[in-house]
């Protein structure tokens, strides 16, 4: 005797988590896809569930505090930080498809050599974005971005080349944030789509399909601590905002990382700043795997940035780790920014 199960029933079974959804989304954009982008997709998700479970037993385990070496950046290695990166680079290293990966903790990118053939991916990323805040208990993230890998010449002679591609070129992007929930955001071009992290099945799922970023928003995040050494029109435009003569009342956060700071911009809208400062004139963030992810995020839900000049996307590369200025938020926001940026180039 066969049961059929009521409509109840089914609800209760009804789920999308992130594969599905990114599978679907192959299938009606890319309907001759072979499958090999959403199994490399899978490679990230297992990673940062790997590292959200070292992230939830933080106080717990012998992983809090520093490493005792440095990145390529100068900066103090976290125990997580380095764990992080271990799970992307043997995620990604048993995933066929992926020729190269460029992280902030390895100062050059990684060929995976002993393949049948090419990979055909290139994949950028912070394995533990904001990873200082660990010790505190203050969301932390991962952040990354996918390319294509140009064939014409594989193996390519020099590895770092391969990843200088400005933003534009990306295939996908997104992050994870390990706060009070974990979230992972990803876009690939048609839409933003927000996933929460169920504990209890162990699935990333859909909560948050096609974010929007507001047309405007009331919080502006930047550290003040730098207040002095931010250029005159950054100040000026600061001024502005906290003055009320933007027309409403705006409320400072700043959370201290870039990833937990920008999902807040994206649900919330408002402007997110990282000026040119005394000790990081170039700016702080990295182009490749912090500023390029969030920026095509952003654009992607409707909001804009740029360096101060340039738009973030269009930047041409020359180093892995370049830095940029990071100024990204809701499109009113952005826009008067650029009025207070174009004065000074007018002047
Ligand atoms: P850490 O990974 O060293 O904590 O740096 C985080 C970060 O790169 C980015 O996530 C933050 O937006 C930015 O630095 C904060 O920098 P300041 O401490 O200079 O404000």
């Amino acid at each position: 005797m066969t049961k059929s199960l009521s409509l109840t029933d089914a609800k209760d079974y009804t789920i999308s988590t992130v594969e599905q959804h990114i599978l679907a989304q192959q299938q009606k954009h890319s309907p001759d896809a072979t499958g090999s982008f959403s199994w490399l997709l899978s490679g990230i998700t297992l990673a940062t569930k790997m590292t959200e479970a070292r992230v939830r037993r933080a106080g717990l385990l012998d992983i809090c505090g520093a490493a005792g070496n440095r990145n390529v950046q100068g900066e103090e290695q976290q125990k997580l930080d380095v764990y992080a990166d271990g799970a992307m680079v043997h995620c990604l290293g048993v995933r066929e498809n992926v020729a190269l990966i460029a992280s902030e903790e390895n100062e050059e990118a990684i060929l995976f050599d002993g393949r049948s053939g090419p990979g055909k991916y290139v994949v950028l990323f912070d394995p533990l974005d904001g990873s200082s805040n660990i010790d505190v208990n203050v969301s932390v993230g991962t952040i990354f971005s996918i390319l294509a890998m140009p064939l014409e010449a594989y193996p390519p002679a020099d590895p770092n080349v391969a990843v200088l591609q400005p933003g534009v070129k990306q295939l996908a992007a997104g992050y994870v944030v390990y706060g009070s929930s974990t979230i992972l955001v990803y876009t690939t071009g048609h839409g933003v789509h927000g996933f929460t992290l169920d504990p209890t099945v162990g699935a990333y799922v859909l909560s948050h399909e096609n974010i929007r970023m507001p047309e405007q928003g009331k919080i502006y995040s930047s550290n003040d601590a730098y207040w002095d050494s931010f250029p005159e029109e950054y100040r000026n435009y600061l001024e502005y905002l906290r003055s009320g003569r933007a027309g409403r009342q705006y409320a400072l956060r700043y959370i201290g990382s870039l990833v937990a700071d920008f999902h807040r911009t994206l649900l919330k809208g408002g402007v997110f700043l990282y000026p040119p400062t005394a000790s990081n004139p170039q700016g702080k963030l990295r182009l490749l795997y912090e500023a390029n992810p969030v920026a095509f995020i952003a654009e992607q839900a409707g909001g804009m940035a740029t360096n101060g000049s340039e738009r973030i996307m269009e930047i041409v590369p020359r180093s892995i780790h370049q830095r940029t200025p990071l100024m990204i938020g809701s499109k009113a926001e952005m826009n008067e920014f650029q009025q207070f940026t174009r004065q000074v180039a007018r002047a």
